[in-house]
């Protein structure tokens, strides 16, 4: 397989794609992750490509795992969505600190305009907090470049790298090249050096001051790097942009609107995809009046170039999706430029937005119309689980995964959700809180995949700190991570390929060691019913798993098996 991709052809791939492609063959040694929209794919395909992939039971350990293979030498590749990085931003901070002997890469995928997420988060705040040099591809065959640049940069200056990519990139598909110069995996070896990888506060200290230091050598260097480049010899206007905003911006230019000078189709769309500082000015016939500086490595930012293109422009405008990150960068770099109105700042751009961002259009935009609105497949066990969860009259500390719908008509029966794992610490505090009969009524509900993320130390919570009412933990265990496209996780006793077996783990084992006095495993509606009855006149704690699978669980073929193993 591996040899039929290294011929100089053009494929058409979807970033996540590209990603996975670009990892194997640049002798990626194990990529990690959890899955989440829109980043489950890298991983899935990078294991398909013959890699060695697996899905950890969360963020944190994926992180962690990464972090222990770049310790060896190897090559890793740690993938999730934006609210991924939240919950690893632990071993994220510190990863800076202790810096790496090999590489490594983490992919975050943020969702602007949450198609599928519960917040609105702008990962690029996070490379600047934590000092992790990032990389923004804008479509497939950058996300190719770039996660090859990535794996070298972290290999080169013994750092994490961000690689940030956006729900429009990751899924959208674009021709790819592929590079003829596949990387074999690296030698692997541990080298002892308390001072840089053990971070007591003695080691810390100077560990900053070496963080800080790398981040100005790696500044200059993006300063003359080919990673960032203006296209267009325009001085009119110029667009200062990155990843798939500066998609957005060259098709609105190319199209014009209102706000953009005339002229400026030529240089725009002749030298596109030229990796040279300048367009060769007799391709434009000195026609065009706008440029553009597409930056690819958005931390450290390469600030002299960028006020040097400000300066040679009558207009500077930054057009970037989600918040202002690159503005208030530039701005606080004493180089002037122009924003874009509040209203941007939400939601996926778009071509007409970017239109209305150049004329400086506030009118009301029109909203988007037609989506059908998500609900519980027919025949989901999700279903009589809610229906009975309402009729009883329960207060349901509820969390993440498909059963989220159960806070939608016509079940309407569920009263809370955050972020993954917090159904059981939000369920207790309820309990602490309210009077007795109200307080017997809360029910905390979590899904399988989401009790192994973050429901294991919510569970050790409500054994150490029990209410005075008690408290009743629901998983539903429907066998798989259905929400994000049917994962394996350390419930399903299968691997990410679905072949290899893992040793299973059981939510109701966990339960009884813990020290749970009431733990009941259940499979139907009545039953479910009858448990919840029994647990909400007890003051004390029950666990019950409701055990239906996903129906759309069928038997997944098995990819194929990673070279070295997966086992
Ligand atoms: C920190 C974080 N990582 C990943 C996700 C994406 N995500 C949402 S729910 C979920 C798991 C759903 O699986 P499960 O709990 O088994 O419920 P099911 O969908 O199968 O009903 C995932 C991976 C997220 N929202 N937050």
């Amino acid at each position: 397989m591996m040899g039929g991709m290294m011929s100089i052809e053009r494929h058409l791939l979807s970033g996540n794609e590209a990603l996975a492609f670009a990892a194997r063959q640049a002798g990626v040694s194990l990529g990690t992750g959890y899955p989440g929209t829109p980043s489950s794919e890298i991983l899935e395909q990078f294991g398909i490509l013959g890699g060695r992939a697996q899905w950890a039971p969360n963020e944190k350990v994926a992180l962690e795992v990464g972090i222990g293979v770049a310790f060896a030498r190897g090559r890793a590749l740690v993938t999730m969505k934006h609210v991924g990085l939240n919950v690893a931003a632990d071993p994220f901070f510190s990863a800076a600190f202790t810096g790496v002997d090999g590489a490594l890469v983490i992919v975050v995928a943020d969702d602007p305009g949450m198609s599928s997420s519960q917040n609105e988060q702008d990962s690029r705040r996070f490379a600047l907090a934590a000092g992790v040099p990032m990389l923004e591809p804008s479509d497939s065959q950058e996300a190719y470049d770039l996660m090859r640049e990535a794996l070298s940069l972290s290999e080169q200056w013994h750092s994490p790298v961000l690689l940030r990519i956006t729900t429009r990139v990751c899924h959208s598909k674009t021709a790819v090249t592929f590079r003829n110069d596949a990387r074999p995996m690296p030698a692997t070896a541990f080298t002892r050096n308390i001072q840089e990888k053990v971070m007591i506060p003695a080691h810390a200290r100077p560990a900053h001051r070496r963080l800080r230091e790398r981040l100005k050598a790696i500044q200059a260097w993006n300063e003359a790097s080919s990673l960032n480049r203006r296209i267009g010899e325009g001085n009119a206007l110029g667009i200062i942009t990155s990843g798939v905003a500066f998609a957005h911006a060259r098709e609105a230019v190319i199209t014009g609107s209102a706000g953009i000078p005339a002229g400026s189709y030529a240089a725009i769309t002749q030298k596109q995809t030229d990796r040279s500082d300048r367009s060769d000015p007799s391709d434009s016939a000195g026609a065009s009046s706008v440029s553009f500086f597409k930056i690819g490595m958005t931390y450290p930012l390469p600030l002299e170039r960028l006020r040097e293109f400000a300066a040679s422009v009558d207009r500077c405008i930054v057009i970037e999706e989600g918040d202002p990150y690159l503005v208030e960068s530039l701005r606080m770099a004493g180089i002037a430029v122009e924003d874009k109105p509040e209203a941007f700042r939400f939601g996926e751009l778009n071509v007409d937005r970017v239109r209305r961002i150049l004329a400086g259009d506030l009118t009301p935009e029109t909203p988007r119309t037609g989506a059908k609105p998500p609900e519980l497949c027919a025949g989901c066990p999700h279903r009589m689980t809610f229906t009975t969860l309402d009729r009883l009259n329960c207060i349901v500390s509820g969390d993440i995964g498909c059963y989220t719908l159960g806070a939608l008509p016509p079940f309407e029966a569920m009263d809370s959700q955050l972020c993954m794992g917090a159904s059981i610490g939000i369920g207790l505090g309820l309990r602490h809180t309210l009077r007795d009969e109200e307080a017997r009524r809360v029910v905390s509900v979590i899904g399988d995949s989401t009790f192994f993320h973050s429901g294991l130390t919510g569970l050790a919570e409500m054994v150490y700190n029990p209410p005075r009412s008690g408290h009743i933990l629901l998983i539903l265990d429907n066998g798989t991570t259905a929400m994000t496209g049917l994962q394996e996780h350390p419930g399903t006793g299968h691997a990410l390929n679905h072949r290899s077996a893992a040793t299973q783990i059981l939510p109701e084992n966990l339960a009884r060691a813990m020290g749970v006095p009431n733990v009941h495993v259940v499979e139907y509606g009545r039953a479910l019913e009858e448990a919840l009855e029994v647990a909400m006149r007890k003051d004390e704690l029950t666990v019950i798993v409701m055990r239906q699978p996903c129906r759309l669980n069928v038997k997944k073929p098995a990819t194929c098996e990673p070279e070295n193993g997966n086992d």
